[in-house]
């Protein structure tokens, strides 16, 4: 199939357009490569060096993949690579992703909404104007649904009370959605996803040019990678407030497997069917996490000051049917996973800037 990967260059992008070419999808990665820069929209640093996008894919798949470099928000220039390229399935990846980064200031605020929607919402227009539509593939978050709810988080139940504007784009999106595939016939898959741990898979260890990218600041930083860098680099690991917040993890390698049965299982779906699936392995409380983290490496445990306004002491009850979960192939927190990821993150450890740790961004704050 042909598979049109919009932010395919990203953490969650660059291992799924790896592993559609290992299946023999014909892959374009859509990307203005934004989170490679150093200042401005979405700049991020990686622990891990990452090749251009040309030498990624000279190094992988350069028969089966190949790059625009596009800003998903150009409609003229996603219409006309869409044409050409006739997807049977577009994966949008194309969002600004931090939480704490959409609450960091006004203009943040501002951006994310602008960048998300708009974004979405081009890839739609993109889509329905095709003669033959593809089918979308949407990476949304766990955190619409908030974490207040009392009863179990079931999939397709219309619960939203998005804890970041970041939070609060996905919830637009998914409003988008079923608008569009409403109206104009659409199938929608909306992957719900939980937070990722793990950084590698085994397609993005095939050399050095297709390491996976490592966020690890403040803002783009997500819990668990960054408790086993902190830990690596010796230094504390920071639990926000009590620690007692309970959050749903999936490992990079299986919320890429589930993207890959998206795909294949959108093929499948009705004309203006909007699904959704939460995508998630385990719901773990974070001081569970990061008691793990401190048995592994003896570094001590910090609870410092709360920046995010969130329930600390939330519980999750959240159901998921994507068949791949149900799996025995599911990797799961435990010792010697971490220990794994703890003994690739050893060999970067000296391209820490333990100065980018300390989140800058504070929900109650109006900057
Ligand atoms: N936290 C700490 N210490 C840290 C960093 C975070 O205690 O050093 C806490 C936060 O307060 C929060 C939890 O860990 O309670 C998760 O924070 P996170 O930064 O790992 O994840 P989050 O902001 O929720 O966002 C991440 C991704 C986002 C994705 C989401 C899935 O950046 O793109 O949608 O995970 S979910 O959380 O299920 O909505």
């Amino acid at each position: 199939m042909n598979v049109m990967l919009v932010g395919g260059d990203g953490f969650c992008g660059w291992p799924t357009s790896l592993r559609l070419a290992s299946e023999g999808h014909l892959v374009k990665i859509v990307d203005n490569l934004s989170r490679r820069s150093s200042q401005g929209f979405m700049a991020g640093v990686s622990l891990t060096p990452i090749a251009s996008i040309e030498n990624r894919i000279s190094n992988s798949f350069p028969e089966k993949i190949s790059f625009e470099n596009l800003d998903a928000r150009d409609q003229a220039g996603l219409t006309r690579v869409m044409r050409d390229f006739r997807p049977s399935v577009v994966i949008h990846m194309a969002e600004q992703r931090s939480a704490p980064y959409s609450m960091q200031s006004s203009a943040n605020r501002m951006s994310t909404i602008d960048h998300n929607i708009k974004a979405s919402q081009v890839i739609l227009e993109a889509m329905i104007d095709m003669e033959e539509r593809p089918s979308l593939v949407h990476i949304g978050t766990m955190g619409v649904y908030g974490y207040e709810h009392l009863g179990k988080v079931k999939e397709n139940e219309n619960i939203r009370n998005p804890g970041s504007i970041y939070h609060l784009t996905k919830v637009l999106d998914h409003e988008l959605f079923r608008f569009y595939a409403k109206n104009w016939g659409l199938k929608v898959i909306d992957l719900h996803q939980g937070i990722v741990w793990g950084t590698q898979t085994p397609l993005t260890l095939l050399n050095q040019h297709t390491l996976n990218r490592v966020d690890y600041d403040g803002e783009f930083g997500t819990v668990l990678n960054r408790f086993v860098i902190q830990a690596v680099g010796g230094l504390p690991l920071s639990v926000y407030g009590s620690g007692n917040q309970e959050r749903a993890f999936i490992h990079i390698t299986d919320a890429v497997e589930c993207v890959a049965w998206a795909v294949r299982h959108s093929q499948e779906m009705k004309s203006g069917q909007v699904i959704v699936k939460n995508q998630f392995s385990e719901i773990k409380k974070l001081n569970e996490l990061s008691q793990l983290v401190k048995n592994l490496s003896g570094v001590d445990i910090h609870h410092v000051e709360n920046p995010r306004l969130e329930n600390e002491k939330n519980s999750l009850n959240a159901e998921t049917t994507i068949p791949y979960l149900q799996t025995g192939k599911v990797l799961k927190i435990g010792i010697s996973e971490l220990r794994n990821e703890m003994d690739f993150v050893k060999g970067y450890i000296n391209n820490l800037n333990s100065g980018l740790l300390k989140s800058k961004s504070f929900w109650t704050e109006t900057r």
